[in-house]
C-alpha cells in the first residue's frame, strides 16, 4: 500500500507547505516511473494533490496527452553520471515537463523543486538544468530533553512549547503526534534537510539510555522521519560504558570500551539500519569526555568512528570545548581561542568517519562574531559548521530576527582571502548543522515568521551561496501563497520589509559593535550589561570610564587575532582595519575612537540604539498593514510578538545607552533622552 501524505490536526498551522502551493502540481497529468520507498511518497504525494486540484497519476505513457503533462523518473530518462542520490535535472520540451533522479532522494527533491517553481515549471521551454545539493549533510540538532529537565525544561533554548518527539519522559506515540513527526519530515524534506539529531547534546540520566534499552524509541521516530529521507541521528553521553555498561572507565584506548561501543552500535543498528550516527558534546560544560582519562579529543572521536564504520555512520564531535570556570580577573584566558587552541593541532588526525562540528562563529551564536578560526584551520579534517536557528541571543523567538543573511555572509566568508575557499566549500566533508528552532506549538516555531529561518537552513545547506533574498521570497511564496491573497504585491512587499533587515535591527538596539552578550544570565533573553561581566563564563566586555572592548591583538591582547591566516590576522590585529561591526570583538577602544563610518564609537551605540527601536515601530505599523491577507491567528500571533519586541527593544537601548552614559559621561550629540 502506498503511503499516504501525512495529516495535521487542524489547530497547527501547515508552515511552509499549505495545500494551495500543490495546485500547479496536482492539476495535471503525471506519470512516475521507478520504485522505491521514497518514490512511494512522491507517488503519493502527486496523488494527494491530483485529489485537491482535479489531475491524475498515470499508470502508463500512453495516458500522457501533450501540453501540461509531468513525468518524474528514476534512473532512466537520462539522470546524467555524477548527480549522486539527491540531484536531479529537470527539463521542458513539447509541453511536457521532466524531472529525473538517479536516486529516490534526487525524485523527492525534484518533486518539491516544482513546487517550489509553481505555475512556472509548466510554462514555455526549459532547458536541462541539473541541481545537486552542494553539502551532503544537511542537519538539524534538536536540543530536546526525553524527560523535562529542572531548568532547561523539555527543549533547551527551545521558545516553540515541547519537544515534537518527547512528551512526559517518552517518545511520542500517539498518531496525532506521529503524523505531525512525519510533517515535519516533509517540510525538513521540501527545503532540503537530510538528516535530525533527535536528543539534546546535553545528555542526562534519561536521554543515555536511548542509545540501549530506549532504543525503540528513536527507532519508531527514525519510521516516520525516513519517508521524506531524514536520516535520525542520537546524541550520546561519552560515558555511557560507564553509566549504561557497567564498565569501571570510558577511556576511549581500553579495548573493552570500545567494544562495549561496538556492540552498543551493532544493535542500534539493528533497530534502525539507516540510523545517521552519533553527536558528541565532550569535556564542554560539564559533559564527560576523553580528558578525564588524559586522552585527546582524536582519540574519543577515533573510537565511537571506529564502531560506526562498518555501517556508514558518522560521529559529530562537536568542538564547543573551553573553559566554563574560568577566573574573570585573569585577563590572559580567551574563551574565543579555546576550539582553536583544543583542535586545530589535531587536524588530520580524525578517522574518516568523524566529523568535526564547529560552531561559525568563536563564542556563541552571538548576533555577530567574526567566523570561526578553526573552518580555515583544519584542511584535512571532515568539517561541519554549526549555525543556531533557535534564537537563543537573538531575540528568543519574541523578536523577529531574520538570519539568512547572517548565516549567508558565515558561509561566503573566506578565510584564507579572496582567492582561497569559502566557508561553504570548507563544509562539504561534514556539512551544515542547525539547532533547531521547532517544537510543538501550532506554528512550530514560536514566532510565525521565525519559520523563515528554519527554512533557510535547508536552502543554504544545498546551496550556501544563494541570494538569502531569494531564499525568503521563496519561504514567503511557499507560506502565504500571496497569488491568491487580494493585493499580492502589499503582501511580499509588507513581509519583506518586515523580515529583510530585521537581523541588523536586532544588532542595533543589543550589544554593540560586535562586543557580545550583555544579556541576562541563565536564560539569556534582555539586557543586562554586567551580567556575565564578572562571571566565570569567559564572555566579558571590559567596559570603564575610558573605553569598552576586548583587546584580542597579538600586540598587546589575548592573541587570539593571531589565529587567522593573513589577511584576516592582519585585517582583525589594528582598530584602523578591523570591520566596525567587530571593532568591540577584537579591540579595547575609547569612547572617542571613530569609526569608519566617521562616527564616535559612543555616538555609535546612542544612535543605532534609536534607530533600532524606531525600525521595530515601523516593523510593528507595517505588519499591522497586512491583518487583511493572511489568516487571523497567523496574523495575531505576530502582532502579540511585536508588542513584547517593542517593549524588549526600548528596554535594551535604556539600559545600553544609559549605561554607556554613565560609564562615559559623553552625552548624545543629538540631545536625546538617555536616563
Ligand atoms: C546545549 C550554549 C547554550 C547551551 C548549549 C551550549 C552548546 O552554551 O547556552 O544551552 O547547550 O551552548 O552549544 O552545547
Amino acid at each position: 500500500m502506498l503511503p499516504s501524505v501525512p495529516s495535521l490536526p487542524g489547530s497547527v498551522d501547515p508552515a511552509w507547505l499549505p495545500p494551495e502551493v500543490f495546485r500547479p502540481l496536482g492539476s495535471r497529468r503525471t506519470l512516475i516511473r521507478g520504485a522505491g520507498p521514497l518514490v512511494d511518497t512522491v507517488h503519493a504525494e502527486v496523488a494527494d494533490a491530483c485529489s485537491r486540484f482535479g489531475g491524475r497519476v498515470a499508470r502508463d505513457a500512453r495516458e500522457l496527452g501533450g501540453p501540461g503533462d509531468l513525468v518524474l523518473e528514476l534512473g532512466e530518462g537520462g539522470a546524467p553520471d555524477g548527480l549522486g542520490d539527491e540531484g536531479f535535472v529537470l527539463a521542458r520540451a513539447d509541453g511536457v515537463t521532466r524531472v529525473g533522479a538517479a536516486g529516490q532522494a534526487g525524485l523527492l527533491y525534484g518533486l518539491f523543486h516544482l513546487v517550489r517553481l509553481g505555475e512556472a515549471a509548466f510554462r514555455g521551454e526549459r532547458a536541462r538544468e541539473t541541481h545537486r545539493p552542494a553539502l551532503g549533510s544537511r542537519m538539524l540538532d534538536h536540543w530536546d530533553n526525553v524527560a523535562v529537565h529542572p531548568v532547561m525544561g523539555q527543549v533547551e533554548r527551545g521558545y516553540s512549547g515541547g519537544s515534537l518527539f518527547w512528551r512526559d519522559g517518552l517518545a511520542r506515540g500517539s498518531r496525532d503526534d506521529l503524523e505531525r513527526v512525519r510533517w515535519y519530515g516533509r517540510l525538513l524534506a521540501a527545503c532540503g534537510v537530510n538528516a535530525v539529531a533527535v536528543n539534546n547534546v546535553n545528555v542526562h540520566e534519561a536521554e543515555a539510555h536511548l542509545l540501549t534499552d530506549r532504543v525503540g524509541e528513536v527507532a519508531a521516530i527514525a519510521e516516520a522521519l525516513r519517508p521524506y529521507g531524514i536520516r535520525t541521528h542520537l546524541s550520546v553521553s561519552f560515558a555511557a560504558p560507564v553509566v549504561l555498561g557497567g564498565l569501571a572507565t570510558a577511556d576511549p584506548l581500553e579495548g573493552a570500551v570500545a567494544d562495549w561501543w561496538a556492540e552498543a552500535t551493532r544493535r542500534v543498528y539493528a533497530a534502525i539500519p539507516d540510523f545517521g550516527g552519533y553527536v558528541v558534546k565532550a569535556d564542554s560544560e560539564g559533559q564527560p569526555g576523553p580528558f578525564a582519562y588524559g586522552r585527546g579529543h582524536a582519540d574519543g572521536a577515533n573510537m565511537l568512528a571506529a564502531a560506526l564504520a562498518p555501517y556508514g555512520g558518522t560521529v559529530h564531535w562537536r568542538a564547543f570545548v573551553y573553559n566554563h570556570r574560568q577566573d574573570w580577573r585573569d585577563r590572559t584566558t580567551d574563551r574565543a581561542r579555546a576550539a582553536f587552541d583544543h583542535f586545530a593541532p589535531l587536524d588530520g588526525e580524525f578517522a574518516p568517519h568523524v566529523v568535526l562540528q564547529v560552531k561559525h562563529g568563536p563564542m556563541d551564536f552571538q548576533v555577530r562574531e567574526p567566523v570561526s578560526p578553526v573552518i580555515g584551520a583544519m584542511p584535512n579534517t571532515r568539517l561541519a559548521v554549526e549555525i543556531q536557528a533557535t534564537q537563543e541571543y537573538t531575540g528568543q523567538q519574541r523578536h523577529v530576527c531574520w538570519l539568512g543573511p547572517m548565516w549567508s555572509e558565515a558561509l561566503s566568508f573566506r578565510p584564507t582571502g579572496e582567492e582561497g575557499p569559502s566557508v561553504g566549500e570548507l563544509a562539504r566533508g561534514g556539512g551544515l548543522v542547525a539547532v533547531s528552532n521547532a517544537g510543538d506549538d501550532p506554528f512550530w516555531t514560536g514566532h510565525p515568521l521565525a519559520q523563515a529561518n528554519l527554512y533557510a537552513v535547508g536552502r543554504l545547506a544545498w546551496q550556501p551561496d544563494a541570494d538569502p533574498g531569494a531564499v525568503l521570497d521563496e519561504w514567503i511564496e511557499l507560506s502565504f501563497v500571496p497569488g491568491r491573497t487580494a493585493d499580492p504585491a502589499r503582501l511580499r512587499e509588507g513581509l519583506r520589509a518586515v523580515l529583510d533587515g530585521s537581523w541588523r535591527t536586532y544588532e542595533k538596539y543589543t550589544a554593540p559593535l560586535g562586543v557580545g552578550f550583555m544579556v541576562q544570565p541563565g536564560h539569556h533573553y534582555g539586557p543586562s550589561v554586567d551580567g556575565y561581566e564578572y562571571s566565570p563564563w569567559g564572555t566579558y566586555h571590559f567596559a570603564d570610564r575610558d573605553g569598552v572592548g576586548v583587546d584580542r591583538s597579538r600586540a598587546t591582547g589575548t592573541g587570539f587575532a593571531g589565529q587567522y591566516p593573513t589577511p584576516w590576522a592582519e585585517v582583525y590585529e589594528s582598530p584602523e582595519t578591523c570591520p566596525d561591526e567587530l571593532l568591540l570583538f577584537f579591540h579595547h577602544v575609547p569612547y572617542g575612537h571613530v569609526l569608519h563610518s566617521g562616527d564616535t564609537v559612543i555616538q555609535h551605540i546612542y544612535d543605532t540604539h534609536f534607530e533600532g527601536v524606531a525600525e521595530v515601530e515601523e516593523a510593528r505599523r507595517v505588519w499591522a498593514g497586512l491583518a487583511d491577507l493572511m489568516g487571523a491567528a497567523r496574523h495575531a500571533r505576530v502582532a502579540e510578538r511585536y508588542e513584547e519586541q517593542l517593549r524588549g527593544a526600548r528596554e535594551w537601548r535604556d539600559h545600553i545607552n544609559t549605561y554607556f552614559f554613565r560609564k562615559s559621561g559623553v552625552p548624545d550629540a543629538r540631545g536625546r533622552r538617555i536616563h
